[in-house]
């Protein structure tokens, strides 16, 4: 009997078989959980749908994290599909790709704003939208990185949206703590996924590291 069994699990980031997400999703599967995955776009789904099917997955919803409509169309098909969400995950963030290279001081107000929004108020708003479906040792789970904390080249208005990410972790828990349901981030090491893909100088970093 695995320490899941029968948890209801909402994954969003799944983008292919190296996402962090992916391997979450394997650990909660291998645990008993029972898992939703979320995509964007046509050319996410065509890899998501696969590997969820390899996990027995059923419920594959397009959530664009950004808009308000889809968030709450893909609750409310989880609050049909399940009635309840035992486990939120949260391993989404997006910054222009221009932002994640050069000065951060050159960062613009919209790459600053698209950075935020997608990055660090998206737990704010799946959060909210989860709450009517989680019962008492619920939990709710995002994931940072080092660039939070500290200045790493590149990484830019990302480090911006992930300690703001870690800041609304913080008051999610003393708004949710008391309902049972806790919130946490894990902070990655750098790995290599589509989200690293590309990234200037990343492959001395890993090595560094
Ligand atoms: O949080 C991240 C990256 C998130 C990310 C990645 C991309 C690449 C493609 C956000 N937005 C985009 N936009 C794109 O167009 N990481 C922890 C991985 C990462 O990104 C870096 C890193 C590391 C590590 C950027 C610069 C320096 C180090």
């Amino acid at each position: 009997m695995g320490l899941l069994t029968d948890k209801k699990a909402v994954i969003f980031g799944v983008a292919n078989d190296h996402s962090i997400a992916w391997a979450i999703a394997r650990a909660l599967h291998r645990e008993g959980a029972e898992l939703a995955l979320t995509y964007v776009g046509d050319n996410i789904e065509r890899r998501v749908r696969p590997l969820g099917e390899g996990l027995g997955v059923q419920t594959f919803l397009p959530c664009d994290v950004s808009s308000n409509d889809e968030i709450a169309a893909t609750f409310a098909a989880l609050g049909e599909q399940w009635g309840r969400v035992d486990l939120l995950i949260h391993a989404v963030a997006f910054a222009l790709r221009d932002e994640l290279k050069g000065r951060f001081v050159d960062t613009s107000r919209e790459g600053f704003r698209i950075a935020l929004d997608t990055s660090a108020y998206s737990l704010v708003a799946l959060s909210r939208a989860a709450l009517p479906l989680m019962t008492p040792g619920s939990s709710i789970l995002t994931l940072s990185y080092l660039g939070a904390e500290r200045v790493l080249p590149n990484y830019n208005v990302m480090g911006i949206a992930k300690a703001a990410l870690e800041s609304c972790v913080r008051y999610l828990a003393f708004d949710l703590g008391p309902q049972g349901v806790r919130v946490n981030a894990i902070s990655a090491g750098p790995i290599r996924t589509l989200s690293s893909a590309g990234i200037r100088g990343f492959k001395e970093m890993l090595h560094f590291h």
